[in-house]
């Protein structure tokens, strides 16, 4: 018999039907054994009654059992309707079940576990609601960005994995050896990419993996990150890529609105606010105002600490309505070497922060685009613009004035549902503690 989504199964009522999914939980009941059995689309629990020729074969069954069952569609009596529950008013009598597979499994799936725990059994755990709830929304907040992106006019690249050198010339990144007994590095940033498409496309995004070896054991720092980056041509300043962001935000906002609902019950949170015209503090503005709001003294001027960041949102939810806060006008010499200084008010740049209930989820910037400004600021900086000779090409070639921006996909997330750890946010999240497994046991976050 061909196989019913749970999902479908509403319509076969007084049909016999083959489903086909895992077995959430097995209840003994007298002499009659009950399941509530899981499929890709929904839930529906059935029943074994004590003269059904399946009634050994169920006894068999475990939770998380993966089987194949044949059965009636009921119809629950009135007393047994289930309100608000996917399929709670049908009830499948089974009459035949197989397993298709055994599972041994480490602890109930969906009980509390430690962080650590759960990262240890991810082949098991990511089966949780919670999990897939997460990924699900990650799924949508992706395809959303894109959408948005390509609305907007971008075109989409992919950026490589693999370079030559660090992008950010700064960041840590991971060495790996090369053929011809060279070092090659892991991308720490798809930037040098998205600008050089700028030429070809005047407006690009990408969704790159970027790696990164800082040594930062936090709730907010991944060793693996997937960016949602993009790039855009002939700008008056940052002003023009934070407006294509607000968009893209307010559109994957809505976008998470309409499909998942449920999801944001479930985690006991709200759709995000984004007002119209998403407020945009400088660096000093801000911390004058969280210093001046909670009575406190602020440590370093040339950049946001995680408690401004925290407060700043605080307060711009309280008082003006947005779970979005941007923030500009950083030091230069705090940003990256190619970002654009503020002429007027140097030594700030036109860099920019997006926070998301508290955190950075994006950080952007119009760039520097002349060929001899950019190489006097490598200079600067202590940077030989030899090595980087094969990303200057694109700008001897001419590039016009560009900036563009990169949203973490997985703060983005775990900001989305109020996660407390950006790992939870990741499917498989790698660390300075944890590749899969952890690496010394005595090293637990
Ligand atoms: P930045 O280094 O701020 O900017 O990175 C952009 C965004 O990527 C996410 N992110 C991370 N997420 C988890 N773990 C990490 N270790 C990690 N590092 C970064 C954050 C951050 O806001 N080239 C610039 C972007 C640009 O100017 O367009 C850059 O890489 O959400």
């Amino acid at each position: 018999m061909e196989r019913t989504l749970l999902a479908d199964l509403a319509g076969k009522k007084g049909e016999t039907a083959a489903i086909q999914g895992w077995v959430s939980v097995r209840r003994d009941q007298g002499k009659m054994v009950f399941f509530d059995f899981r499929d890709r689309s929904g839930v529906v629990q059935g029943v074994t009654l004590p003269n059904s020729p399946a009634i050994e074969a169920a006894k068999e069954v475990r939770n998380e059992y993966i089987v194949s069952v044949e059965g009636k569609v009921n119809e629950r009596p009135e007393k047994n309707r289930k309100a608000g529950v996917q399929n709670g008013d049908i009830e499948l009598e089974i009459t035949n079940i197989e397993i298709l597979s055994k599972a041994e499994i480490p602890f109930e799936l969906g009980g509390e576990v430690n962080l650590d725990t759960h990262l240890d059994h991810l082949p098991f755990t990511l089966r949780t609601e919670r999990s897939r709830d997460i990924f699900t929304m990650q799924a949508s907040i992706l395809d959303a960005y894109r959408n948005s992106l390509r609305a907007q006019g971008f075109t989409e690249f992919i950026a490589p994995a693999l370079v030559g050198g660090d992008a950010e010339g700064g960041a840590a990144a991971f060495k790996v050896d090369y053929f011809y007994d060279r070092t090659a590095y892991l991308a720490t940033s798809p930037q040098f990419y998205k600008q050089i498409m700028v030429g070809p496309f005047e407006r690009a995004f990408t969704v790159a993996k970027i790696f990164r070896a800082e040594k930062s054991a936090t709730t907010r720092h991944l060793s693996e990150a997937t960016c949602l980056d993009f790039e855009m041509g002939f700008i008056q300043n940052e002003r023009e890529p934070m407006a294509v962001l607000e968009q893209a935000v307010k559109d994957t906002v809505r976008a998470v609105a309409e499909a998942h609902s449920d999801v944001f019950a479930r985690f006991n949170t709200t759709v995000p606010v984004v007002p119209e015209a998403i407020p945009v503090f400088t660096l000093a503005e801000a911390q004058a105002l969280v210093a001046k709001e909670y009575n406190r003294t602020i440590e370093d001027t040339n950049d946001m600490s995680p408690e401004d960041e925290r407060q700043i949102c605080e307060y711009a939810k309280k008082n003006l309505s947005s779970d979005f806060v941007f923030i500009t006008r950083f030091p230069t010499k705090k940003r990256a070497f190619y970002t654009y200084e503020e002429p007027g008010e140097a030594p700030l740049s036109r860099g920019f922060d997006l926070l998301f209930r508290g955190l950075e989820i994006n950080s952007g910037a119009q760039r520097i685009h002349n060929y001899e400004q950019l190489v006097a600021r490598m200079q600067e900086r202590g940077l030989d613009p030899k090595k980087f000779e094969y990303y200057l090409q694109a700008f001897k070639t001419g590039l016009p004035p560009h900036g563009g921006s990169s949203t973490g996909l997985e703060r983005f997330t775990a900001r989305m549902l109020e996660l407390p750890n950006v790992k939870e946010a990741t499917a498989f999240p790698r660390d300075m503690n944890r590749i899969d497994t952890l690496l010394s046991t005595d090293k637990k976050d």
